[in-house]
Order: C-alpha cells, then structure tokens, then sequence
C-alpha cells in the first residue's frame, strides 16, 4: 500500500485510486474472504491519505459489495463463494450436485494411496483387522473456486486402487455396481483453521462445516466413509421436515 507504488497525480481522485487499489489485492486473492482490514487510521498512515479519504474509499467498497463492515469490529473482505443450497435427502455426489447447477466441478489431489487402516476407519467400515483401504482426499472446486475438502476411505474390497478414481468417487461405484443407496451424515460447526483456511482459499477462522459422510449399500455392507470441511459462507442445508406422528 506504499502510496509511491500506486498512487498517481493525475489519476483521478485518491479514494477512487484507494478503492481500486484495495480492490485488486481481493481479486488477487492478497487480502481473503474473511479477513478483517487493519483500522482505517492505520490505512491512513501506511498510504500517507486522509482518514476522510480512505474512509470514503471503504465506504465504495462496501456499497461494491467487495467488503462488509460490522459495527464495532471493523470491516472485512466479503464472501465471494457462489451460494449452494444443499438437500438433506437425496444422495449425490459432488460432482452431479455441480452439473445440476451448471458450474464445472474439478479435484485437486492431495492424497490417494492404500493404506493399513485407522482404528476410526476400522469402526466406521466394519474392516476385518488384516483389511487395507483406498483413501482418497481432494480439495473439490467448483468453477474454480475451492468449496470443500473431502477425505474418502473405502475397503480395498470396494475400491482395489484409488487410482481408479479420476473425477467421480461415485461414478466409479456405480460402474461396479457399488452405488451406495442410503447414507448417514453428521454435521458440525467449526473454525477453519489455517492449513484448511489455506486450502479453501478464506481467512484462517472463517466458519465451516465438518461433514461425517457414512453411505451403504442396499445389503447394508457400509461403501464409503467420508470426512469433509465445507466452507460455511457457500453451503445452505436444506431439509423438508414433518410432524412427527
Ligand atoms: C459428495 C459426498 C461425499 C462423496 C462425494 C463423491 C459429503 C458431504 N458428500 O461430496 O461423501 O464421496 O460426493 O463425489 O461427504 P464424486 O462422485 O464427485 O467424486
């Protein structure tokens, strides 16, 4: 933000350069969706503005919708996440719940291999103890942008390699006839911390969703057990609930 580095004499008034100026560093993804911006005074003194100046360029961005502020904690780079309304009921995968919604859904790697199993995976899969899984953990994107990260472990049995795996889990599933048809979910709250921060492209202590995927097949054999963090400013759950009789 050091003014000489930006700031031109003949380019405009100060707080249309200033908020331009802000502006790129959230599209450059230098300041994240989340991050608190430092005190407007403080602005003040590093790009040697007026308060009245930079207050008046905040007051831009704000009305742009590219930050929020809150009343007594300042102001913060706003969500840019496309909003996801999620059903409760119905069992897809990532991949189909993207296409449904016209967006390009796509995976960074960031494990895949056979593994000796944890004694959680060993509980949520019924595995015998000689058992091995295929573990498979993605960062999922969606038009590019980084929605979630999921951890999937499968038996060997269901999943010999996971390099079977090239764009959908459940794709490959259903083409062994392994399609799971029910599942139990668990959601929880959390922070992000940094390194999923990171990851989903947010401000370290942003709100997300930790999410128990546990899915079966119509025999009741389990198929998959997924652990996944969602990031909480993209994904709204919805459910049809009725009177219990
Ligand atoms: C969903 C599931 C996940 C599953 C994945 C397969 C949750 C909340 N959802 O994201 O369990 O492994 O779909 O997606 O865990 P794919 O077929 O696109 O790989």
């Amino acid at each position: 933000l050091t003014p000489e580095k930006w700031l031109q004499p003949d380019g405009g008034p100060r707080y249309v350069q200033l908020r331009k100026r802000l502006s790129e560093g959230v599209d450059q993804g230098l300041l994240k969706a989340g991050s608190s911006l430092p005190p407007e005074r403080e602005i003040a003194t590093i790009t040697e503005l007026s308060r009245v100046t930079v207050r008046k360029a905040i007051q831009a961005l704000a009305e742009d919708g590219i930050i929020v502020q809150k009343q007594g904690s300042g102001s913060f780079v706003a969500s840019d996440a496309p909003q996801i309304e999620q059903s409760l009921s119905r069992l897809t995968s990532f991949s189909e719940d993207m296409s449904r919604r016209g967006m390009v859904s796509s995976s960074v790697w960031l494990e895949r291999g056979v593994f000796m199993p944890s004694p959680d995976e060993v509980l949520a899969l019924a595995l015998t103890p000689d058992a091995s899984v295929s573990r498979i953990a993605r960062l999922r994107t969606a038009d590019d942008k980084p929605m979630a990260i999921e951890r999937a472990s499968l038996s060997t049995e269901v999943l010999p390699n996971p390099l079977m795996v090239e764009t959908s889990l459940y794709d490959v599933l259903e083409q062994s006839g392994l399609r799971p048809v029910r599942a139990l979910q668990k959601i929880s709250a959390i922070n992000l911390e940094e390194e999923n921060a990171n990851l989903l492209d947010v401000a370290p202590g942003m709100a997300g969703l930790r999410i128990e995927r546990t899915s079966y097949l119509a025999d009741g054999r389990v198929v998959e057990f997924t652990q996944s963090i969602y990031r909480g400013d993209a994904y709204n759950f919805v459910a049809e609930l009725r009177l219990a009789k």
